[in-house]
């Protein structure tokens, strides 16, 4: 009986011990923004996955340097795969897997937004100094 009740408090702890990383993976994962830039033979590359959305739904990258958003589906068939980013005027359908790069030149100071082609899921970049 005593054997039971020590195995039942094991349990317990473990399964408490694994709620707690699950919540704490959760709680990083909405941490925004996330490291998604990364920066390879000077040139900067937003990485940024296309499902359902964009994620992140932010990115915090810099400014001046030359910069390509690189697009990432996997399974993608929602309406997602048709990015546009206004204000640099494009306009992309993505393949439904694969990873797709985008040169948007070299971004200023400021935030660049994009969306889906029904403006339902967006996405943003703020390019600090
Ligand atoms: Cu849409």
């Amino acid at each position: 009986m005593k054997a039971t009740i020590g195995a039942i408090a094991v349990a317990i702890v473990i399964i408490g011990g694994a709620i707690l990383l699950v919540g704490s993976e959760s709680t990083t994962t909405n941490n925004e923004p996330a490291n998604n830039v990364s920066i390879v033979d000077g040139t900067q590359i937003i990485a940024i996955d296309v499902k359902g959305g964009y994620k992140p739904r932010k990115s915090v990258a810099t400014s001046g340097l030359p910069t390509v958003i690189q697009f990432i589906t996997n399974g993608t068939y929602d309406c997602s795969i048709a990015v546009r980013i206004p204000s640099l005027s494009i306009a992309k359908n993505l393949p439904p897997v694969g990873s797709t790069r985008i040169d948007i030149g070299t971004p200023k100071i400021g935030t660049l937004r994009g969306v889906c082609a029904m403006g339902m899921y967006s996405f943003e970049i703020e390019f600090g100094a």
